[in-house]
């Protein structure tokens, strides 16, 4: 990867696309090509191919899905199927068809089977029942990897994988419907807070373990990969660690300031009962993460309190 390539991020609006865009930045590339959804519409296969044929990309990140939390894979299955197998089979073969020299597909976690083994070893995909909460996105994703691993064998095109485990940082979505757990617990404990709450609700039984990597870690293990890695099986993307969702509401309790209770809902679905992945093949690579849970959930819930959370009593009059 040259500073002079020129670089597509697909999906730089988004958590993970926008994390890339600024790693390539600080990294001195000039040449990053980006464009929203009015500009080109990935699930357009037409469109995908013209925007690459003007474009003319050299290496690709693609980070452009449907992406959302437990509830709103539950919800929208439809649309996390047809809108992820859409976006990477056009971007995909795009690719392949304008001469991109490499190609990086973004999956996730939810990939591997309810029940594997912990720490999920790469080994594990296609071993057994997928948790039936995010089995649609699951499907879609595996669809990705395989057609990083077709368009290898058939055409011999440098098209790789990473799994990242759960993510979260800056530029996360705080809808309480659609958001995953960590940025709908902040907020939730954000604004008992600031309303005085004493309580504050946690969906299923906060027993679940995950593991949450800081998305400029998993920007940074992306930029790794697409500069040193060039085989055919995925990797995983992780930071080695997980705690139960009850620790992590815990956690956000202590960073934010809430000294209330916390109460479950457990109408809404656990999900996977652990999912933490075998970072294994990346670590012995060399990479490592940076920024520690606590740091990471700091840096985040200043980046929600600049970026639209409800403001503290009497904060209108202060500016
Ligand atoms: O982050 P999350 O939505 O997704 O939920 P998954 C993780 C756990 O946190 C579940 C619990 O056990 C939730 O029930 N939880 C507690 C909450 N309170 C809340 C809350 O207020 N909001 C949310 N969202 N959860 C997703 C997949 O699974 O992980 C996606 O559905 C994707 O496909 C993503 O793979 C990384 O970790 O269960």
């Amino acid at each position: 990867m040259n500073e002079s390539d020129r670089i597509f991020v697909a999906g730089h609006r988004g958590l993970v696309g926008g994390a890339i865009l600024r790693a390539l930045q600080a990294r001195g590339h000039r040449h990053l090509i980006t464009a929203g959804r009015a500009e080109v519409d990935l699930r357009d296969q037409a469109a995908t191919r013209r925007f690459f044929a003007e474009q003319k990309p050299e290496l690709v990140f693609l980070a452009a899905a449907k992406v959302g939390g437990i509830l709103a894979n539950d919800s929208y299955p439809a649309d996390f199927l047809y809108d992820n197998l859409m976006i990477e089979a056009n971007v995909v073969d795009a690719a392949f068809r304008s001469g991109v020299r490499k190609l990086l597909l973004l999956g996730s976690s939810c990939i591997y089977p309810r029940l594997a083994p912990q720490p999920i070893p790469e080994e594990a995909l296609l071993t057994g029942p997928l948790e039936p909460t995010n089995e649609w996105y699951a499907v879609a994703k595996i669809a990705g990897i395989k057609l990083c691993q077709a368009y290898r064998k058939q055409h011999g095109c440098n098209f790789i994988a990473g799994m990242p485990t759960n993510l979260y940082g800056p530029g996360d979505n705080f809808d309480l419907k659609t958001s995953h757990v960590l940025p709908a617990l902040l907020r939730k404990v954000h604004e008992a807070t600031v309303q005085g709450q004493t309580t504050v609700t946690l969906w299923g039984s906060g027993k679940p373990r995950r593991e949450f990597l800081y998305v400029d870690d998993c920007a940074d293990a992306c930029l790794h990969l697409m500069r040193h890695y060039d085989g055919d099986a995925f990797w995983n993307i992780g930071c080695g660690q997980d705690l139960t969702i009850a620790e992590l509401a815990q956690l956000c309790a202590d960073v934010v300031g809430f000294r209330g209770q916390f109460v479950h809902d457990t109408s809404k679905p656990d999900g996977m009962p652990k999912k933490m992945v075998d970072t294994t093949r990346l670590f012995a690579s060399g990479w490592r993460p940076k920024v520690a849970l606590r740091e990471g959930i700091e840096r985040t819930y200043r980046w929600y309190l600049a970026h639209g959370a409800m403001p503290a009593a009497g904060a209108a009059q202060q500016g």
